[in-house]
């Protein structure tokens, strides 16, 4: 490296050197250690063993974990054809025919996507998912689909787990090439929090169709077409199945809240279904569909609209098994549910039972419910590795009905209530976001809708705000960013426009617009920031690459640099990557087809003056001394 650094010094270059070139030069002995893969995990492992990891609270030894039961399921047995080669051999017009034809209801299964985003803030793993995939596509051939992409997963995988989220796509479709993969796509906020120029959410639907989704649940999180259709018709251009979403908000049974009627849900549902979509979706994202009122409406649907209908919910209530019920006798053609393990409260309705209450019966699933109990005991032992990330309800709660908070956002937003600062003042938190949302003037809430109204919430709990107190002194309040973007139309318009007194005091005197904001916003020139991307970055910039910085611009590069100083994080097993290594334990690292690290931590040294302890490990048998920065 010394020699190196000679040789590469700007001023030896030009042949600017003499006898005194190196002592007048101390940057030549700065070598940049350009370390290996395996240095660069044990000294991730090193740090997370002394520092712990963000969000996990220090803890003195590591947890012990039950070996993981993984199915057994012989390796040699092909993958029997499922959804997907329906798709592939018949096109999207084509699987709704054979939806229709089928006189059991279908299931979806969410495990892989809204589940953990539901139960464990979205922070799931890659290994996880791949350790169990090809047991998946053995054992739930079955399926309608399985929901496993987006919504909040794209952002969380990169910030929290330094993972590409499309590589986790692509490596998944290789494992499970036979059930469809469902993602959850939020219109023309794409994955994110905004709304993006048209040529961003062409360009992302383009690039995960060629990556592997089949089926793209589309919804606007204030139920405005307008927002949904280019991503409608975008999807149609790619072969693949559009499956528009109407958010379900308030109560169709309720005579008092006329805002959302049955009405509004059959117009909704029949512009939806002109609009090209193959599959019309109820997305009941917070519990409030109940049983009677979905059987009303899905009664309702079934008559007035042509294409199949798949109901999403949430177990929040505890009256989402009731639901399905009475979804299956309404004639719903596909549901929604979580593996056993990871269902119910803010999840799904439970798969595994709803196999046996259907059993027997006209419309019976047809699943076999053992091959879903080997699959829900695999998630029961890996959600062990997640107990930080649960929210600690402990049962369902009928509460929902009150603050209709979604079941994507109750962990999220409760951690982020934690973390700034109001950790005892969740139940006031939930309360403000019930009076924000009547502020609001009754919004569907969704993300990113839902993000704002929490945002609210906590502002108005943080500065111990009423509504009357912004009536009258919101002219001195800055409201969060949120909240002032989404009064100025980037989110698009709710059902009948925002309140305009509130709209005033939020905006003070900012532009606002009622327009669709896609046609507002100019188009990103993605080759000129493809060219700037591969600079900075001095590495080849995809599609999918560019995707991901236009969604996440900080995350991303974030991302890319601790895996510059980490590698690849996502070979690492959960325990480790969450807890570090125990004294004296050993794990297996497999980091390529055919190359396994075995790594054994011997001893945790002494903290030193500067801080720093030597972490003594024993990598592949020989020993290597790893110095990390001690944070406490
Ligand atoms: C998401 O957009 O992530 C959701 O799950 C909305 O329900
Ligand atoms: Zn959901």
């Amino acid at each position: 490296p010394f020699l190196e650094n000679v040789v590469q010094h700007p001023d030896f270059l030009v042949g600017n050197y003499n006898t005194s070139f190196i002592d007048t030069k101390p940057e030549l002995f700065e070598f940049v250690q350009k370390q290996d893969r395996g240095t660069k995990l044990l000294k991730y492992i090193g740090l997370t063993t002394v520092n712990g990891h963000p969000g996990i609270p220090k803890l003195n030894k590591k947890p012990a974990f039950d070996e993981v039961r993984i199915p057994k399921v012989p390796l040699k047995q092909a993958y029997i054809p499922g959804t997907k080669q329906i798709l592939d051999e018949k096109g999207a017009d084509g699987l709704v025919q054979w939806i229709s034809e089928q006189k059991r209801v279908l299931v979806t299964d969410t495990t892989f996507r809204d589940a953990h985003q539901s139960l464990l803030a979205t922070r799931v793993r890659t290994y996880d998912l791949l350790n169990i995939a090809e047991e998946t596509g053995k054992l739930a051939n079955d399926l309608f689909s399985l929901e496993m992409w987006g919504g909040a997963t794209f952002d969380t995988c990169m910030r929290f787990s330094n993972e590409d989220p499309w590589e986790r796509l692509i490596k998944l479709r290789k494992k499970i090439p036979n059930v469809l993969f469902q993602m959850l796509f939020r219109g023309a906020n794409a994955v994110g929090y905004a709304n993006y120029p048209d040529n961003v959410i062409k360009k992302f639907i383009h690039a995960s169709a060629t990556a592997g989704i089949d089926v793209f649940r589309i919804f606007d999180s204030l139920n405005s077409i307008d927002n949904m259709r280019l991503a409608i018709d975008t999807v149609n251009e790619t072969g693949k199945v559009a499956e528009a979403a109407m958010c379900y908000t308030g109560d169709i049974l309720d005579p008092n809240r006329s805002k959302y009627n049955l009405k509004y849900y059959i117009n909704m549902a029949k512009e939806l279904e002109k609009a090209g979509a193959h599959i019309l979706a109820i997305k009941d994202m917070a519990s409030l569909l109940k049983p009677y009122a979905g059987y009303q409406l899905i009664k309702a649907l079934k008559e007035e609209v042509g294409i199949p209908i798949h109901l999403h919910t949430h177990d929040t209530s505890g009256n989402g098994g009731a639901l399905l019920l009475k979804a299956v006798e309404a004639g719903v053609d596909i549901v929604d549910t979580a593996l056993g393990s990871m269902s119910g409260m803010t999840s799904q309705p439970n798969l595994n039972s709803l196999i046996f209450a259907l059993e027997h019966e006209d419309r019976a699933t047809g699943l076999d419910d053992r091959a879903f109990q080997k699959l829900s005991d695999y998630w029961e032992d890996v959600r062990n590795f997640y107990v930080p990330f649960e929210s600690g309800m402990k049962a369902s709660s009928a509460e929902i009905y009150r603050h209709e908070m979604p079941g994507g956002q109750y962990s999220n937003l409760q951690q982020q209530s934690n973390s700034v600062g109001l950790g005892g003042r969740w139940e006031e938190v939930k309360e403000a976001y019930s009076t924000v949302n009547q502020m609001f003037g009754d919004i569907v809430k969704v993300t990113p809708s839902s993000k704002v109204v929490g945002d609210m919430a906590l502002f108005m709990v943080q500065n111990n705000l009423t509504p009357k107190d912004v009536e009258e002194r919101g002219e001195t309040l800055d409201f969060p960013e949120s909240v002032v973007q989404m009064f100025q139309g980037y989110l698009g318009q709710p059902q009948g426009g925002f309140p305009e007194e509130l709209r005033k005091i939020i905006v003070k005197g900012r532009d606002y617009f009622t327009r669709r904001p896609g046609e507002l916003l100019p188009p990103v020139d993605l080759d000129e920031l493809r060219v700037k991307l591969e600079k900075e970055h001095n590495r080849e910039i995809t599609d999918y690459d560019l995707m991901s910085y236009i969604m996440y611009p900080k995350v991303y590069q974030d991302m890319l640099k601790k895996a510059e100083d980490f590698g690849d994080l996502s070979v690492l097993d959960t325990a480790t990557f969450f807890y570090g290594l125990a004294v004296g334990e050993e794990v297996a690292i497999s980091i390529e087809q055919g190359k396994t690290l075995i790594v054994k931590l011997v001893m945790v040294g002494d903290i030193q003056p500067d801080g720093h302890r030597i972490i003594y490990f024993e990598m592949n048998g020989q020993p290597r001394e790893i110095p990390v920065r001690d944070a406490s």
